[in-house]
């Protein structure tokens, strides 16, 4: 294997954003003069379902909420949640930033794969690593791109067909059992770093599971069967540079 490109997921991945979420969903329902709180523990059984519109929707019919306009929610949450994307409030995780400029000094590219919108994506991006960064991704597709979100792996497919590459010569990074499995049905070796709301996931079948990507000897697990002189040479250059 020669790894030629590294997918990223968004949310969860490249920062603890799913808290951002959840504030923003808070703040549209109350101003909406709703009285729905999604505390901690709900919006994690939420996050089964994904994308915005989709957990409002699933919400709304699961509490027999009627004439809510659940486009209308999901713009308003969209909104307040670009307006909290600001340096200091937001940043990315551990070993992100320096991950994505390795990868870009060894000649890899780099690609987006996410259920959010591109410009949540736009807004992290200028918040954290400023505005041009999303022209370091050759390819950004996002739950916009394709009704069929994660766990079909149908993003991950639009991604590929943009980079051109078969998909053992990419690494995906994902933080849930939702992303592991679209990424894993389009045929991507796949690196798990579990977030806040991820942790007790199911990630049986992912290829390496580090806690961040700054400290790949913090790993989780290997996937079973799986030892530290088996993990190629490339990416061990990758993932635990030179250690
Ligand atoms: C992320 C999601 C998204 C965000 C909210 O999943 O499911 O729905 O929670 O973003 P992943 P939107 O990290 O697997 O891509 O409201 O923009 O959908
Ligand atoms: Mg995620």
């Amino acid at each position: 294997m020669a790894v030629r490109a590294l997918i990223l997921d968004v949310d969860g991945t490249l920062a603890e954003t799913e808290e951002l979420h959840r504030i923003a969903f808070n703040r549209t329902f109350e101003e909406a003069g709703l009285d729905w709180v999604w505390d901690r523990e709900l919006y994690r059984e939420l996050l089964a379902v994904t994308g915005g519109r989709e957990r409002i929707r699933f919400h709304a019919e699961r509490i027999g909420a009627q004439d809510i306009d659940v486009g209308a929610l999901h713009r308003r949450k969209t909104d307040i949640y670009g307006a909290s994307m600001r340096p200091g409030n937001v940043t990315l995780r551990p070993g992100v930033e320096a991950l994505l400029r390795r990868a870009r000094a060894a000649g890899l590219d780099l690609a987006i794969g996410t259920t959010t919108s591109r410009t949540n994506v736009g807004a992290l991006m200028q918040a954290t690593l400023g505005a041009d960064a999303l022209s370091w991704f050759r390819s950004v597709r996002t739950g916009e791109d394709t009704p069929r979100k994660k766990p079909d792996p149908e993003v991950y497919r639009l991604v590929l067909a943009d980079l051109g590459f078969p998909p053992e010569d990419c690494l995906v990074f994902e933080d849930s059992a939702n992303g592991l499995r679209a990424a894993k049905a389009a045929g991507a070796p796949t690196v798990i770093t579990p977030s806040i709301y991820t942790a007790e996931d199911d990630f049986a079948g992912a290829d390496y599971i580090f806690k961040n990507l700054d400290e790949p000897f913090s790993m989780l697990t290997f996937a079973p069967g799986f030892a530290f002189h088996d993990v190629p040479p490339d990416v061990r250059d990758l993932l635990f540079h030179g250690q």
